[in-house]
């Protein structure tokens, strides 16, 4: 079935222009309400229901509830639909200027109100078994989210710095040492010479969605909110051109994330095209 016109979103060239010269832009109102709405409900069914690689990012003690998981879309219906029939596939095929997109995973990141815990700054490519230019995230608040509530924050031109920095484990410091096998360099204590850096950060509703490069340094603080929610959702797309790589130390590593999916059957420079990263654009 073709999609609605409603599923429809093009984007302006400046915007475009904007996002490779930046490494990150915000798009007003691309996600009608019955998406948010869909979306929350299953939000909340996944948070009743934590999934096998599931991460409780909140320190015991502390207040509030950071919460993460991973490749929802293999249990959950509402995801499913979501990343692939929803207007992102058409956007992040505009974006990288792909003729054909693939679904990589989704990242359902919720910080409730009261949370302490921020997101670290990182780049997201570090973590990835992928490699090429056409790889894109998208995060859709089901929320309206500010600096706050801890909306994504980005350092301004950080992808074209030509570096990959060693990944953080986000709260589980277990996995600490899986990382270290990719052998990058340090990150530099961005928050000591904050004022070095061009901070881009955007005020966003429900229906808006922000779009980053995966070498775009990025972080989020805590939800220091007393009552509203932050439930962010990431959804990260490949274009035809991105490659499967096998170096050591992704995330394709972490043994609750292996448990939970099938054998990865792609070789290193595979297009990413499987049963696990499905095409979903065009839809035909
Ligand atoms: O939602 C967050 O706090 C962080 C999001 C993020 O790191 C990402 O989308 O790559």
């Amino acid at each position: 079935m073709g999609k609605t016109p409603e599923e429809s979103f093009t984007i302006p060239d400046e915007t475009i222009r904007r996002y490779k010269q930046d490494g990150a832009t915000v798009l007003r109102g691309v996600l009608g309400s019955h998406w948010i709405d869909k979306m929350r409900d299953a939000v909340q069914e996944i948070l009743d229901h934590p999934g096998g690689a599931a991460m409780e990012y909140t320190k015991e003690g502390n207040t509030g509830r950071y919460y993460g998981d991973f490749f929802i879309w293999r249990r959950n219906e509402a995801f499913r639909d979501f990343m692939a029939n929803s207007c992102l596939p058409e956007v992040a095929a505009q974006f990288m200027g792909a003729r054909e997109v693939a679904f990589f995973y989704d990242q359902l990141l919720v910080k409730e109100p009261n949370t302490k815990e921020e997101t670290p700054w990182h780049q997201d490519l570090p973590y990835w078994p992928v490699r090429g230019e056409q790889v894109i995230s998208i995060w859709a608040p089901f929320d309206a989210a500010t600096v706050e509530s801890g909306v994504v924050q980005y350092i301004k031109g950080s992808h074209k710095w030509g570096k990959m920095f060693a990944p953080k484990a986000f709260g589980d410091t277990s996995f600490a040492d899986t990382y270290k096998k990719a052998g990058f360099e340090a990150l530099p204590d961005i928050d000591a010479n904050i004022e070095d850096y061009e901070v881009l950060h955007w005020e966003m509703e429900p229906g808006d969605v922000l779009v980053h490069h995966p070498l775009t340094l990025h972080y989020a603080r805590g939800n220091a909110s007393k009552t509203g929610r932050r439930r962010g959702l990431a959804l990260r797309y490949v274009g035809e051109e991105a490659q499967y790589d096998t170096r050591p130390g992704t995330f394709m590593e972490n043994p609750r994330l292996k448990k939970l999916l099938p054998e990865i059957t792609l070789k290193d420079g595979d297009r990413l095209l499987s049963e696990l990263f499905p095409k979903v654009w065009p839809s035909t």
